[in-house]
């Protein structure tokens, strides 16, 4: 794989790293993406029947249902090589953030130590009533029910027209004003605001790198486009930007 010697000279003196990732990166692990045609999630189910508070209060025992299929699937994958050269970047940068869409907990099983979750994590649920964390281990009903409240649990993530996690938009916001490059890998960039994050890096004169076997609205808005796997471009690219590292 060839790289520019600029897009290389970028990365090795680069001191902060934000990396914004979507579904693409956990493709390669076998985690099913939201909009690929042919294997996404939603090629099969519309996103507006399930990832809604609305879906979840008309028909709760199948969304709950659904995410039990999504976990059971996740239990069984792996971080792949996109993940462990993103984790690996920590020894190689003074400063790494990873900013992630995903829901998985990949980012974390690879090594990687700063991650900030704008869409929450399937591993974790809460009370849709009373909004308090829910332990589900022995619960008989579907979906379980709130020990403080009797409410319906719920799985912790960000479902459409709600509001992401204050602290971690406002800590992934906030770090567009200190990064000098800004990695943008495997994600559609339809959903927002989390894909206002690469234009505002750019509109603050930060590099953006993009990475994706597909063309993305935000390749108008990348320094650096490069097409293809995550897990095949990003170790290529961090063994020839730092190839004794
Ligand atoms: C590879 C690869 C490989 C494949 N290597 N790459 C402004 C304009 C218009 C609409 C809105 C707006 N602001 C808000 C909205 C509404 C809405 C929205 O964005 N709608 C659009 C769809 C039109 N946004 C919201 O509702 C958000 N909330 C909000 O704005 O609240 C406002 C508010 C404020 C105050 C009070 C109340 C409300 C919330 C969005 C939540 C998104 N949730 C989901 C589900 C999470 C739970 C779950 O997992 O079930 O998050 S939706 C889904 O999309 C999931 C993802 O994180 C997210 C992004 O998807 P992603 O990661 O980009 O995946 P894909 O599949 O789209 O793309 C995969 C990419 O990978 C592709 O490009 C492939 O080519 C690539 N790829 N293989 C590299 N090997
Ligand atoms: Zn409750």
């Amino acid at each position: 794989m060839n790289f520019t010697s600029d897009l290389l000279a970028t990365l090795r003196n680069a001191r902060r790293i934000l990396v914004f990732t979507g579904a693409g990166v956990s493709a390669e692990s076998g985690v099913p993406t939201f909009r690929d045609a042919q294997t996404g999630l939603w090629a099969k189910h519309r996103a507006e029947d399930l990832a809604t508070p609305d879906a979840f209060l008309r028909d709760p025992v199948m969304v709950w249902n659904w995410y039990e299929w999504r976990r059971e699937l996740m239990r069984k994958v792996e971080p792949n090589p996109a993940h462990l050269a993103i984790a690996r970047l920590e020894q190689l940068v003074e400063r790494v953030t990873v900013v992630t869409q995903n829901v998985d907990g990949l980012h974390a099983r690879a090594g990687s130590t700063d991650v900030i979750e704008l869409h929450g994590n399937v591993w974790t649920n809460f009370c849709f009533d009373c909004r308090r964390p829910a332990d589900v281990s022995d619960s008989p009903q579907v979906p379980p029910r709130c020990s403080h409240c009797g409410g319906m649990v719920r799985p912790g993530v960000v479902w459409f027209g709600e509001a992401l996690p204050a602290a971690a938009w406002s800590r992934a916001y906030d770090l567009l004003q200190s990064v000098d490059v800004f990695f943008c890998i495997g994600t559609s960039s339809l959903v927002e605001p989390a894909a206002s994050l690469p234009r505002e890096a750019r509109l603050n004169g930060c590099p953006v790198i993009q990475i994706n076997p597909e063309p993305t609205s935000h390749d108008e808005i990348a320094q650096y486009v490069l097409r293809g796997k995550a897990g095949e471009v990003m170790p290529a690219l961090l063994a020839a930007a730092w190839p004794t590292g």
